[in-house]
């Protein structure tokens, strides 16, 4: 980056400094992840520059050429690595490819059935200050007050009464399983479309360690980053007679030139989780997730719904008389990252909250296993038990400086970036 710091020493340093954070927490943001040098290579290319409005071999510019080819493999990558008759790289974002969907396939006011954010779902699953909640009748779902698990009978009756168009499921802190096949079911009793938003669990299902949505939904859509390990990007799956509606609806409906180089990091990432590696490191990342939820639930930590099955888990910090705002601020002074987060059926605000989410994509990338989470749990512990005790609060910032220091990230950029 010498031309980088040539330039812009200030933001050359912010990028040194963030390349250092990354390496020196613990990071259990359950949607974040370290991408490979690979993907940051191809997202930091000359691919940055070109326009190519249109699709491949049908663009309005000239010289596209080579971003056909890195936008033809990452098509076929994505078909291939989830079965789909259809896939539209271009969307910039998981919210994108949402809004395509929606727009390709609804008409403003029609009905949807959707997950509610507060148990789970997520803000472009009709949210009143998100456009797919101001646009469209969004009806909620939630999860059953008791198990904290999907009642397939309530959404069933819900469908019913309500008759949606369109059907959403898909999650931002769900830690179960989705039966896609009940909800395909529940779409044909009621004549509706069944959209499924993979975008946390999109790893575990290209490995196979989560039922395809692919088989049974007409839409999926997914971002590219956290389980995937991929650029921040989005992606829409769709069966062979949507392709024409929602390419049309991504461009020139919604987006107007895709920003190609990250079409190319993507392709990479399909590319890396075709790999039988893939596998390995989603499984690992399920056995971590459940590692880390009985390390904290030995410790008398309530885990919503009794545990995972996935990549995170949600905490219930009530009966530790502290807030997730609190938590979060006290683990983060530690080094620990993670984000607070809404319980089902929260009495507190989303700015406040009674949990936490942590998920273990970005730790496992690191190489941590299920005995460094009985460690992270117990360090968690010690910093939220101890909130007021300096001498704590500095042995766990120690043993996390050891921990990082044991599973390195990114060791050879940090080089780089400190001898240019
Ligand atoms: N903001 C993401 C998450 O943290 O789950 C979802 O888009």
């Amino acid at each position: 980056m010498r031309h980088l710091k040539k330039v812009d020493p200030e933001i050359f340093k912010a990028i040194l400094k963030e390349t250092k954070r990354q390496n020196d927490k613990l990071e259990l943001i359950a949607s974040e992840n370290f991408v490979s040098r690979a993907v940051m290579e191809a997202e930091a290319s000359a691919m940055i520059n070109k326009y190519a409005e249109g699709y491949p071999g049908k663009r309005w510019y000239s010289g596209c050429e080579f971003v056909d080819t890195a936008e033809r493999i990452a098509i076929e990558r994505a078909k291939n690595l989830f079965g789909a008759e259809h896939a539209n790289v271009q969307p910039h974002s998981g919210s994108q490819a949402n809004q395509a969907v929606y727009f390709s396939m609804l008409n403003i006011g029609d009905t949807v059935l959707a997950m509610d954010l507060r148990c789970g779902g997520h803000l472009t699953h009709g949210h009143n200050h998100n456009f797919s909640g101001k646009y469209f009748n969004v009806i909620h779902y939630c999860v059953d007050k008791k198990t904290e698990m999907l009642d397939y009978d309530v959404i069933s009756n819900l469908a019913k009464i309500h008759k949606p168009k369109m059907i959403l499921t898909g999650a931002s802190a769900y830690p179960r399983i989705i039966d896609f096949k009940k909800f395909r079911k529940i779409c044909d009793e009621v004549g509706a479309f069944l959209m499924v938003d993979m975008a946390h669990i999109a790893g575990l299902v290209a490995a196979g360690l989560h039922p395809n949505p692919v088989k049974y939904a007409e839409f999926v859509t997914t971002t590219t980053h956290k389980t995937m390990r991929g650029p921040r990007s989005g992606v829409i799956l769709c069966k062979k007679r949507f392709a024409k509606k929602i390419d049309a609806q991504v461009f020139p409906g919604i987006q107007g030139g895709p920003f190609m180089h990250v079409i190319a990091a993507k392709a990479v990432c399909f590319k890396e989780a075709l790999e039988p590696s893939f596998k390995k490191y989603q499984d690992q990342i399920i056995k971590n997730a459940k590692a880390l939820a009985k390390g904290l639930s030995e410790k008398g930590y309530r885990i919503v719904s009794g545990g995972t099955d996935n990549h995170l888990l949600l905490v219930d910090l009530s009966n530790k008389n502290l807030t997730g705002k609190c938590a979060s601020q006290i683990l983060d002074d530690v080094g620990i990252t993670i984000n607070k987060n809404l319980i089902p059926f929260d009495k507190r605000s989303p700015a406040i909250t009674s949990g936490i989410r942590l998920g273990t994509p970005a730790l496992t990338t690191r190489g941590m296993g299920e005995k460094e989470m009985l460690v992270i749990a117990e360090l968690i512990n010690i910093a939220l038990m101890n909130s007021a005790n300096g001498k704590s609060l500095s042995l766990v910032k120690e043993e996390v400086r050891k921990l990082t220091k044991r599973f390195p990230l990114y060791q050879d950029l940090i080089k780089e970036l400190e001898k240019t």
